[in-house]
């Protein structure tokens, strides 16, 4: 089946999601654009031959030759967008974060739940990578021992001017909330935000660097470093410190070269070039499981828990208190596979 997809928000991701489609995946075409941002719609639908442009999103939503939907539009858009595809029963995949608030997020689970069929897949393509999946894969194995610790930096060279201190916690913290959750198999009970000296590279009014602390359920902490204006290049680490051992990302740089007595090699320009392959894994997967009928990725739950995680870091940030993560149980609907 070739799963025809009507885009939502065709800004650097969204661009960047069609181009795998047409280019690089098999199974799927790119059917109808839509962007708030008309000029931009038409400059995109001018490389997708018969892609149809919509005025609105819900137009987008109802086109008899939309299968799916992919929302790549911005973060407080998306409960609207999600909430249109679950109502017209379409699958739909929806970029990180699912909605910027917990409650945002509770109402797309009640539209999901009641239309009964998991129909949302969230854009955490970490769980994707290689690294992540190696890593996890050493996890489960047990011969490391428990976890105790994980280490976890995310640094980006620059940040869009419309960047807030909020977004290093809702759109930069986001993934290792995430993939903390999935590598640990368990929720974050807890979170606590410490801002140290602030960069002199950071845009006025933004506090950067900042650490999150995360707590797990099972008693394991991480931290995060967020630095959103590292300037160098985009580096993402990670190391789990387990009570027989350790494992950590390795360098993601294809070659080392050794020259005049150093050495080095490449660090990766943004996350586009980063986390190239799970891109494409994450949208191929998504694209295989609508042409079954099935949901595979992470949905609704994942993302409700992380951005009730997120909701409680935000409080940590305005108040510089340890804040608990206030969650219910995961409902029997969106149990884990066995
Ligand atoms: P962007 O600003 O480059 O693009 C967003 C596009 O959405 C713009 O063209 C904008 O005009 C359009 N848009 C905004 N509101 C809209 C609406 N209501 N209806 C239709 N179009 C609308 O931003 P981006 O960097 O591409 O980010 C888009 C989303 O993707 C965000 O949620 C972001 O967090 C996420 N993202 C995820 C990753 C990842 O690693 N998974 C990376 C980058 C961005
Ligand atoms: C961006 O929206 C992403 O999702 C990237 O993966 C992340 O590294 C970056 O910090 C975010 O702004």
């Amino acid at each position: 089946m070739n799963v025809r997809v009507g885009v939502i928000g065709v800004g650097m991701i969204g661009q960047d999601h069609i181009r795998r489609i047409t280019q690089v995946l098999t199974g799927g075409s790119v059917t109808a654009v839509n962007d708030v941002d008309a000029a931009r719609a038409g400059q995109v639908a001018a490389g997708l031959p018969g892609a149809h442009i919509h005025d609105t999103a819900a137009a987008l939503v109802a086109d008899d030759n939309v299968d799916a939907i992919l929302v790549a539009s911005w973060g407080p858009a998306h409960e609207e967008q999600v909430l249109a595809a679950i109502a017209a029963g379409k699958p739909v995949f929806c970029e990180k974060p699912l909605a910027p608030s917990s409650a945002a997020c509770q109402r797309i689970m009640d539209a999901e739940t009641a239309a009964g069929r998991r129909l949302t897949q969230v854009g955490f393509m970490r769980r994707y990578d290689a690294g992540y999946r190696a890593m996890k894969a050493a996890l489960d194995d047990g011969t490391l021992g428990p976890p105790l610790l994980m280490h976890c930096a995310h640094r980006n060279p620059s940040v869009p001017p419309y960047f807030t201190t909020e977004m290093s916690i809702s759109d930069s913290a986001v993934h290792e909330i995430d993939i903390a959750r999935w590598l640990f198999g368990e929720e974050i009970t807890a979170a606590t935000v410490l801002s140290p000296r602030r960069s002199g590279q950071a845009p006025d009014g933004v506090r950067d660097p900042l650490i999150l602390i995360l707590e797990m359920a099972g008693g394991a902490l991480v931290d995060d470093e967020l630095f959103v204006n590292a300037r160098y290049g985009y580096d993402v680490r990670g190391e789990v410190v387990c009570e027989t051992g350790t494992v950590a990302l390795a360098d993601t740089s294809e070659v080392t070269v050794r020259t005049a007595n150093r050495h080095g090699g490449r660090v990766p320009v943004d996350w586009r070039d980063r986390f190239i392959r799970a891109y494409d894994t994450e949208l191929q997967e998504w694209l295989d499981a609508v042409a079954a009928g099935t949901s595979t990725g992470p949905g609704t739950w994942d993302g409700y828990a992380a951005a009730a995680v997120t909701d409680a870091a935000l409080e940590a940030l305005r108040t510089g208190q340890r804040t608990a993560v206030t969650m219910p149980e995961r409902p029997d609907f969106y149990a884990k596979a066995p």
